[in-house]
């Protein structure tokens, strides 16, 4: 009865145009059909593109089932037994390109003005480098004493209750809300890709070059995003995890992880000397 209420919410909020479908935070939800909720403004913006454009579609899509069921009806053999024999029409030709063209340029407006706000990188506060491996993400935060640490899934058979499976790891990355966050990303190895749906972002992750994007997260939650670039056998266990926080939370945290990985390090040099 639940699914198939959520089912039904799921459906309305697809069709109702420029809905913000709400049934998600930061996570897919079980049988969630639209997309996960916006946090960001490059979120929303790609949300309300994908509305508009999906308007036009479902106009096209009734019009075409349209015509073709009226002419399956009304020109079939027995209704008309004797074919129109015209093989031009100039009005018509000229209506049936002139309509799609519009259509297409009505459509290219703001999916234009989506891929400027995505490409053009506003003046940005701190800096997330982010570099994919085979198989986890590493995150360095160059503004605060290079802090930099890898992030690897928590595996099923070490999950604690409340960790979310396929999606939990060991250490997340902490960013501030309503700061605008330079976002780079590379790779080490293969290409991966950089994907937070609630942030509208997928950035591919390729060796031997920078390719850079931006955030600004708009409310505190914890958001969840995944590969997305099929990168070898561990592909689906490379999740990623955002935990947005207040900018006063950000700073006392920066504090802590300057210590922890600090040492996490010095640990890892000592191993590496000791062998
Ligand atoms: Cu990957």
């Amino acid at each position: 009865m639940l699914k198939f209420k959520s089912l039904i919410m799921t459906i309305l909020s697809l069709l109702l145009p420029l809905s913000n479908n709400a049934l998600a935070d930061g996570i897919a939800k079980p049988w969630q059909i639209g997309f996960q909720q916006a946090a960001s403004p490059l979120a929303t913006a790609a949300i309300e593109t994908h509305n508009f454009v999906m308007f036009f579609m479902f106009a096209v899509l009734f019009f075409v089932l349209f015509l073709l069921a009226y002419v399956c009806f009304r020109f079939r053999a027995k209704n008309n037994p004797n074919p129109s024999t015209r093989t031009h029409h100039v009005l018509l030709e000229i209506i049936w390109i002139l309509i799609p063209t519009i259509i297409i340029m009505v459509i290219a407006v703001p999916s234009v003005k989506l891929i400027y706000k995505q490409e053009v990188i506003p003046k940005t506060e701190m800096t997330l480098k982010v570099t994919g491996y085979q198989w986890y993400w590493a995150y360095e935060y160059p503004d605060f004493d290079s802090i930099s640490f890898d992030s690897y899934m928590i595996k099923e058979e070490d999950l604690k209750p409340g960790d979310i499976r396929l999606l939990d790891v060991d250490n997340e990355v902490v960013l501030p809300i309503e700061t605008y966050i330079d976002v780079h990303v590379t790779s080490g190895d293969v290409i991966h890709s950089f994907a937070m749906p609630s942030f509208g972002i997928k950035t591919d992750a390729v060796p031997g070059r920078l390719n850079q994007t931006w955030i600004y997260i708009e409310k505190p939650g914890v958001y969840y995003g995944q590969c997305s670039e099929l990168c070898g056998a561990y592909h689906a266990f490379m999740p990623i995890k955002i935990r947005a926080v207040s900018k006063e939370e950000f700073k006392k945290w920066i504090l802590v992880a300057q210590q922890k990985f600090a040492e996490l390090e010095s640990n890892q040099q000592y191993k590496i000397a000791s062998n």
